[in-house]
């Protein structure tokens, strides 16, 4: 196993982290701001190390501080966790080329699904299936453009290959607007992501949101763990995600799944990923591939009883993958609710010190959250302060659960947004399952008139 590892990371996912160093045998150094000195995992960490100041420029995006930290502490890997650098193909580069293991996939694949073109080329070839589109970057033959416009059919939307998560798109109803959207979003992409290519979909108006999650190690074993549905969103921020997907039938799962763990073969993937795709009308679309763990990884964990950031941790060791396909079994239903500081009205953050806290119990229920009396969530980072997952044998038991968790936790001091999230466990839409990503933006729209 790894000797000792660097959670280059901070909140809830570096304790999550830590957590399973600890349950591994795995030593532990917890890098941290000088705004972060009182987190829950600084103070349970073997060893502890503050990299800069407040600002993540300063520290969690500081690339030597980190790798120096590394090695004062003789480490010998570095765990990303999610945001920050963790989908950073240079880091990874840089990280491998000290000395240490990265904890994710090879640098090259990261920077090959960094390119939303590439990643798209890629899996299209590895038989994944793509959104109709050009598959490749728009010349600047207007003639072209609008041919392929038309044999693709509006609307359409054009995308920065650099982008991804939301930024650098722009859909086109027509003709009369097609080439001014594409010459705005190339420049917008140089701008913002240093690469210009943009490229055409097919776009799609009432979609859900469903990823597959998946495991490889290097030995060429490859898993899926099923999928999630994160349609409940806002301004691209996930609010509730759940496992598996309402409607997705056990074939369903086993085709799409099958795809995406045969995909990872074919390209050499290692690590965990999630496949995300776009789902209308019974037919699953490939959008992009994320390279990290994620948020919502928990309600994957919940049904299938894998603890994927130990599997992240056995690959980067080296070990070859002790589950089978036929291990894996989706066990009842689970749910993710975000907790963020914010008003639950205007989203506006909401840091500051929590006075009082009561964490959520009983049967089926999990809090994923670094917070405690006393505590102080600095204005600097994030406003997700943690998570409440629930487990239930069904999806309405996971749902009464989750009902049960939110009217338990007490949180003072702040505003979070669980006023929002207990009104959308009780919405009948939610219940019913299956509402798409414009679901919660249309009805914030309703609530505000
Ligand atoms: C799309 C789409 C419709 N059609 N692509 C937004 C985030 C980025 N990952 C891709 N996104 C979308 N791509 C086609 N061809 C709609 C979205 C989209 C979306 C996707 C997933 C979750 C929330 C979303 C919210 C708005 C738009």
């Amino acid at each position: 196993m790894l000797d000792k590892i660097v959670i280059a990371n901070r909140g809830e996912i570096a304790l999550r982290i830590l957590r399973a160093c600890k349950e591994l045998g795995i030593k532990t150094v917890a890098i941290h701001s000088t705004a972060d000195r009182d987190l829950k995992h600084v103070r349970l960490a073997d060893e502890s190390v503050c990299i800069g100041g407040a600002s993540a420029m300063d520290s969690y995006l500081n690339i030597p501080a980190i790798i120096s930290a590394a090695e004062v502490t003789d480490a010998v890997a570095i765990h990303p966790g999610y945001g920050f650098l963790a989908e950073n193909a240079d880091f990874a580069e840089q990280v491998e080329k000290s000395g240490f293991v990265f904890i994710g996939p090879k640098p090259s694949t990261i920077r090959m699904m960094g390119d939303k073109i590439s990643a798209i080329k890629s899996m299209k070839d590895a038989g994944v299936p793509c959104v109709p589109g050009s598959g490749g970057d728009l010349g600047d033959d207007a003639n072209k453009n609008i041919e392929m416009a038309n044999k693709i059919g509006y609307p359409v939307i054009i995308k920065a290959a650099g982008g991804g998560g939301g930024r650098g798109m722009r859909v086109v109803h027509s003709d009369a607007t097609l080439i001014n959207a594409i010459s705005v979003t190339k420049t917008e992409a140089g701008n913002f992501f240093g690469n210009s290519e943009v490229y055409m979909e097919k776009y799609l108006e009432n979609p859900r949101h469903i990823e597959v999650q998946v495991l490889a190690d290097e030995h060429g074993n490859s898993i899926h763990l099923g999928e999630r549905d994160c349609s409940m969103q806002r301004r691209h921020q996930k609010v509730i995600e759940e496992s598996p997907a309402p409607g997705i039938s056990p074939e369903q799962r086993e085709k799409i799944g099958t795809i995406c763990a045969e995909a990872c073969k074919r390209i050499g993937y290692r690590g965990a990923g999630t496949f995300e795709f776009l789902y209308e009308k019974g037919e699953f679309y490939f959008i992009e591939m994320n390279t990290r763990v994620q948020v919502e990884h928990p309600v994957t964990e919940m049904v299938t009883g894998i603890d994927i950031i130990k599997e992240q941790l056995k690959i980067a060791a080296g070990k070859q993958l002790k589950y089978k396909q036929r291990d894996v079994k989706v066990n009842g239903h689970a749910i993710e609710c975000r907790v963020n500081a914010e008003d639950p009205a205007t989203f506006i953050p909401w840091p500051g010190k929590i006075t009082q806290y009561h964490a959520p119990g009983g049967p089926g229920i999990r809090v994923d959250s670094h917070i405690y009396n006393g505590y102080t969530i600095p204005s600097y980072y994030d406003s997700m302060i943690g998570k409440v997952i629930t487990h239930g044998g069904n999806r309405l038991e996971a749902i009464a659960r989750m009902r049960n968790a939110l009217d338990e936790i007490v949180i003072e001091g702040i505003r979070t947004n669980i006023p929002l999230q207990k009104e959308l466990i009780d919405d009948a839409a939610f219940i019913s399952g299956g509402t798409n990503i414009h679901y919660l933006e249309d009805k914030l729209e309703r609530k505000a008139k």
